[in-house]
């Protein structure tokens, strides 16, 4: 008999369906986008999802940053392992995202707005780079009450490790403030993902106020660089900025902060606070992959989340998480998107 979770890992945030397409300067241009980005959409965006789709060929993939890593986490884990919520529409394409979740058995428990449809996220590739574009609609209209919902709450205090992807601070801090405390006041774990450089950058207070509570940050070097500058740490070393980032205050002292900095194919940045002192800094190489195999990096740190957090929850140590997350990141590189391989890989 195989053996199946208890959905161990409970993850929150956007639930969103990828435009993604082929772009050139001018589209980026047209539109006011940066080659490398994750914004918000406004009004002068609005038109971009129908010209991916219209003119640049573009592919409906699911998204949504730690949906992606859900998914990533629950291909490793046994069944019944994780789950995930957010909000989206009641239209043919959350059942899109429904069908892609499916397939790795990921359980999602999504709120379902009356008026506002599924969130997309236009995502431009040019070469090696991704610009995203997000209208987050039905995503932006998660509430506190939603979370707190008899059915859902029953989830959160089933599950012993919490993952939010940043860019729901965006949107419901209250729901990630009543993770961040349950983790704390039953030292569970809580996990957060910096998401993009946006979030320290626009969004440092709602950032801060979570601070205290993260167990595990995960970022990579841009957000890394983003959050030094937000906090006017005055330095652009990456190693400096994680270790300053683990000796930040921390509510649960029972464990202590780990921050973990990716950098594209550039080694890993892990920092472990220690007590009274320095924190211990270990650098960890990626797997090397042969260029010609990659396909796009759209949605390589979700995935190298979603291994780590698998790690996470299977109790392995930190050198184990790390390798994990980079063998995920590896999958997931050779696919469209923010996917992974079927049939499945072993770790
Ligand atoms: C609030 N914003 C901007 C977002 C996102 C997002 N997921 C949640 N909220 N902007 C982009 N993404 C997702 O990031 C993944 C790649 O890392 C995209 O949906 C894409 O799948």
């Amino acid at each position: 008999m195989t053996s199946t979770g208890n959905f161990e890992l409970f993850c929150l945030e956007n639930p969103l369906l990828d435009i993604q397409g082929e772009g050139d300067a001018a589209l980026l241009e047209k539109y006011g986008l940066k080659a490398n980005d994750a914004i918000l959409a406004e009004e002068k965006h609005m038109g971009l999802y129908e010209e991916l789709l219209q003119n640049h060929n573009a592919k409906l993939i699911a998204g949504g940053a730690a949906q992606n890593t859900a998914r990533g986490a629950q291909y490793i884990l046994p069944p019944n392992s994780a789950v995930y919520v957010g909000g989206v529409g009641k239209d043919k394409y959350a059942e899109t995202l429904k069908d892609a979740v499916k397939q790795v058995g990921l359980r999602v428990e999504y709120r379902y707005d009356e008026e506002q449809p599924t969130g997309r996220c236009g995502v431009i590739i040019t070469g090696h780079d991704r610009s995203m574009c997000t209208d987050l609609a039905a995503a932006n209209c998660y509430k506190i009450e939603h979370l707190k919902s008899p059915e859902i709450w029953k989830l959160v205090e089933q599950a012993k490790v919490y993952y939010v992807g940043g860019y729901h601070l965006t949107v419901c801090v209250p729901a990630i403030m009543a993770l961040a405390e349950e983790a704390a006041a039953k030292d569970k774990i809580f996990v957060l993902s910096l998401s993009a450089p946006f979030i320290p950058q626009f969004f440092k207070d709602q950032l801060d106020q979570t601070a205290p509570y993260w167990d595990y940050v995960i970022g990579n070097e841009t957000e890394a660089l983003s959050y030094a500058e937000s906090h006017g740490f005055n330095t652009k070393d990456i190693t400096e900025i994680a270790k300053r980032m683990a000796a930040l205050p921390k509510a649960n002292k029972n464990r202590p902060r780990t921050v973990i900095i990716t950098q594209g194919t550039d080694p890993t940045i892990v920092a472990v606070a220690k007590e009274g002192g320095d924190a211990e800094v270990s650098s960890f190489p990626v797997h090397a992959i042969d260029k010609s195999l990659i396909n796009d990096t759209n949605g390589a740190g979700d995935a190298f989340a979603g291994g780590f957090l698998a790690g996470i929850v299977q109790g392995k140590d930190l050198r184990t998480n790390v390798d994990m997350g980079q063998w995920l990141a590896k999958l997931s590189i050779q696919e469209l998107g923010p996917s992974y391989p079927f049939p499945k890989q072993q770790y």
